[in-house]
């Protein structure tokens, strides 16, 4: 039990955050110059990189058969998991320094229910492996051999997922890199997706290979929840792309929640999440990437990056768009 001393210097740190939350909200610097998608409008479906194009015409056409939109998030990302030739997802994509692909994957749904899978081998959708975790055990997370062995008995299939093309760019990597891992691939992508459905229920999800050529057993901010994803169906939701290291730290998705739930708009909400990687003395920052994309109940849109290069398919009104991201480091 707290002790009176304990509880009254609790109750002044949480006053004195609230007054600090309610000033940066006045401080301009804080405050979004732009403003979103703005209409506000639903469903709607927002999700990383140009592989969410087709990934979001798969999403929407969930919602509009009426579906939730966990189901809509879940259809949605196993496109890219299952096109051998995008490279940073699911199959075909680039492996790890020793060249097995290894995956990891969240969801998150409007009840605030999660799963997910992390450091799990020959699926090639974590993604559904990570809903049957939420949906059918006691669990949040299943790691690598157990996350497998789950998988099996639940009907998946096991299979080969470093394709040829993949196997071929790590035989290269070999060469150059002389088995050195790298801090970030340009190019390599995950999937994170958010999607209100008709009902204006709130659901996201992630999925990724991780970073290219990491060493073995490493993972990224994708499986795990409030880093690659963060779902409140009261407030809203947000998830990241980029070095996973820098989104674990910072906690990124739950804070864009926690800021969106202040009164931070998704896209002041995105900028302050990048603004904390930015500042927080990180040698060679210049050399990641982190990428954010978040909507809010309402169903206005942000996204924020740490350097050029990012864009997000939004997917609202009818029209499925690429759009580029503003950035951090100009
Ligand atoms: C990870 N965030 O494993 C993922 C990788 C990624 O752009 O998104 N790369 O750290």
């Amino acid at each position: 039990m707290l002790n009176r001393r304990k509880f009254i210097s609790r109750s002044a740190i949480t006053s004195l955050s609230v007054l600090f939350g309610t000033q940066l909200l006045k401080n301009k610097s804080y405050a979004s110059t732009t403003p979103g998608n703005g209409e506000g409008t639903k469903p709607l479906v927002i999700s990383t990189w140009r592989h969410g194009i087709p990934a979001n015409e798969e999403a929407m056409r969930v919602i509009m058969e009426g579906g939730r939109a966990v189901e809509a998030v879940e259809a949605g990302v196993r496109v890219p998991e299952g096109d051998p030739d995008n490279m940073s997802v699911g199959l075909g994509g680039l492996p790890d320094r020793d060249g097995k692909v290894t995956l990891d994957a969240s969801i998150m749904d409007e009840t605030g229910n999660c799963g997910s899978v992390c450091f799990l081998e020959h699926i090639v959708h974590p993604i559904s492996v990570a809903r049957l975790v939420m949906d059918n055990t006691p669990h949040i997370m299943l790691a690598g051999e157990g996350a497998l062995q789950f998988a099996l008995e639940n009907g998946f299939k096991k299979e080969n997922l470093l394709t040829p093309k993949a196997k071929k760019a790590w035989e290269e990597w070999k060469k150059k890199a002389k088995y050195e891992p790298v801090p970030n691939i340009e190019n390599h992508d995950t999937i994170g997706m958010l999607a209100i459905d008709q009902k204006g229920n709130l659901s996201g999800a992630c999925t990724t290979s991780g970073l290219a050529y990491k060493i073995r057993g490493r993972v990224g901010d994708s499986p795990i929840i409030g880093a690659g994803l963060y779902v409140d169906n009261n407030v809203g939701g947000a998830t990241a792309t980029g070095t996973g290291e820098l989104v674990i730290r910072t906690v990124g998705s739950f804070l864009i929640v926690e800021l969106m739930r202040n009164g931070y708009t998704p896209q002041a909400a995105c900028e302050e999440a990048v603004r904390r990687i930015a500042n927080a003395n990180i040698p060679d920052i210049h050399k990641h990437q982190v990428g954010y994309i978040a909507v809010n109940k309402a169903g206005e849109t942000g996204a924020y990056c740490l350097k050029p290069g990012f864009n997000y398919a939004l997917f609202v009104n009818g029209k499925n768009e690429l759009v580029d991201s503003d950035n951090y480091f100009k």
